[in-house]
């Protein structure tokens, strides 16, 4: 049943994507599985073996097992230094990772080799001495004449369920499971069943960093009444750190209340970008282009919702559409590649769903809607056009609910109260874009924006130090820098009577 062997074989290519259990690739013998696809082209990549109850119950026990031994005995210094050698053992197989994560998604090789892979390494160099900066007080108390003295230390929160989203696999997954190794816990990883290859691969670099057996285990297979669910509802998990649907937080958070255990969760959004007649035009359409078109749109900080100051509002909309229709759709390998394809056929037909509301709500469609021509090779792949529309309601579908694709819409504002109301008015708030070259206009909006990350004369702008997650409905909880303390330790006092 148990493999030592790498199912990577020559270079990053794999057949059969197993489970990574106890530092070895674990392959079952009756397993459930399913096809692994490229987006760009329709391929089946590799097999993924679906992970059963047993399975997910092995890689939480090995998980606990290692969780009392080494990994949380060693001194802070010694982990941090590991993890150094995990974030260089990413760059070291830095072709690896890229080819890996190209095939589960598509993206182009401009993005990938620029943000996913380079992000991997240094989530583990940022949170490597994360621990390093926990300092917590000591107190000094007098009771009944006595005396007795107060201190805090954080422990580990045990084993953390990392459940994971397709849209940035490697980003997303390093973000959650390097501080939670930093703090001294163990991880089962289950990543997007869309797209598990960077996390396989990942196990390989832990074990020659260092990591010991068990610290770090992934599950392969799909979310409801399967390994995901086997996962979080699995009692001897700790705590569950999430990113995805709202929809899907929600099961989760039920799930985590059977034993009471905590959950971090970074969720959907429907992110506003205000733009301000006294702006710098060129480079905000140039960063909106960024915001709205980066990744096919698949990105949760993505602003779908843009408001433009009516003097503005024409120049800004010729500006976008220009951009939009510059765009390069076509092979990922490709340097000049800009754009790639969605993730799915099923996910391309739920963004067509909402290309057709916004038609039969009666937008104004100023570039695509529709389906590119594509050569031969890539006839396969689930492509689609990059749209902006006018002309919508405020409470039309496309202006209310999350579409994940390359796709926003565009509407004019008279005054800055009229901004903020309009950027304040969805469930979610993950995000908020602001363009304005007055200070204080600047500081005025932003501090009344509903949104976790506010940005100015920016978009994803990242300091991996500084508090990131949602508001509303968007998430619970901040994760960055020691920030993410908060979630990976548990604060325990105590008390010595002197
Ligand atoms: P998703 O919620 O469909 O799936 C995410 C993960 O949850 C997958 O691994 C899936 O298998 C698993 N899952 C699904 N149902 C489950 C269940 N009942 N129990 C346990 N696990 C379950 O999300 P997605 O489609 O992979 O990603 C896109 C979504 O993620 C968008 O809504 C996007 O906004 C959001 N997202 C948010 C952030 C953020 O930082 N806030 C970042 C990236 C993506
Ligand atoms: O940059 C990050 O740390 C982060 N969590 C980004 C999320 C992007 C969502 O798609």
């Amino acid at each position: 049943m148990t493999s030592k062997l790498s199912p990577f074989g020559a270079g990053a290519a794999y057949s059969r994507g197993i489970a990574f259990i106890d530092g070895q690739y674990v392959e079952a013998t009756d397993a459930a599985v399913y096809d692994n696809i490229n987006p760009a082209t329709g391929e089946v990549i590799a097999q993924i073996e679906v992970a059963d109850e047993v399975m997910v119950d092995r890689a939480v026990q090995a998980a606990r097992k290692a969780g009392r031994g080494q990994w949380r005995l060693m001194s802070d210094d010694q982990r941090a230094e590991i993890m150094r050698r995990v974030a260089a053992g990413i760059e070291a197989r830095f072709d690896d990772f890229l080819a890996a994560e190209m095939r589960d998604t598509g993206k182009p090789v401009s993005l990938a080799s620029h943000l996913d892979i380079p992000r991997g390494a240094a989530n583990f160099r940022v949170f490597a001495d994360v621990m390093k900066h926990a300092n917590e007080s000591t107190t000094m108390t007098t009771p009944d004449g006595g005396r007795a003295i107060n201190y805090s230390i954080r422990a580990p929160l045990g084993v953390i369920a990392v459940v994971c989203p397709w849209n940035l696999p490697l980003l997303l997954m390093t973000w959650k499971v390097a501080p939670a190794l930093a703090c001294g816990n163990t991880v089962v990883v289950k990543p997007s069943e869309e797209t598990p290859s960077t996390a396989l691969l990942l196990g390989e670099v832990m074990r020659d960093a260092g990591v010991p057996d068990g610290v770090y285990n992934v599950v392969n297979g799909f979310g409801g009444a399967s390994t995901g669910e086997f996962l979080t509802n699995h009692p001897d998990v700790d705590g569950v750190t999430f990113t995805g649907e709202t929809g899907t937080g929600e099961a989760i958070m039920r799930a985590a209340a059977r034993g009471v255990r905590p959950v971090s969760f970074e969720l959907g959004g429907k992110n506003a970008g205000l733009i301000f007649a006294d702006c710098n035009i060129e480079a905000a359409i140039e960063t909106t282009a960024r915001s709205v078109f980066a990744n096919a749109g698949q990105v949760c900080l993505q602003t779908e919702r843009l408001y433009v100051q009516r003097p503005i509002f024409d120049q800004f909309v010729a500006g976008l559409k220009a951009k939009a229709e510059a765009l390069k759709v076509g092979d990922p390998w490709d340097k000049s590649t800009t754009l790639g394809p969605l993730i799915s056929q099923e996910h391309r037909n739920k963004v067509l769903s909402y290309y057709e509301a916004a038609r039969q709500q009666g937008a104004e469609t100023v570039t695509g809607g529709g389906i590119p021509d594509m050569e031969e090779a890539l006839a396969g792949g689930s492509w689609i056009q990059p749209t902006l529309w006018t002309g919508l309601a405020d409470d039309a579908k496309c202006v209310t609910e999350e579409i994940f694709g390359p796709c926003a819409h565009i509407r004019p504002f008279d005054d800055e109260e009229e901004a903020v109301a309009l950027a304040n008015n969805s469930p979610y708030g993950l995000a908020s874009m602001t363009w304005t070259n007055d200070v204080s206009r600047a500081h005025r909006v932003a501090s009344q924006l509903e949104a976790g990350t506010n940005w100015v004369n920016a978009w994803f702008l990242r300091d991996l130090r500084a508090p990131f997650g949602g508001s509303k409905r968007s998430g619970i909880g901040r994760e960055g820098g020691t920030h993410s303390l908060e979630f990976y330790t548990e604060l325990r006092n105590v008390c010595i009577k002197l």
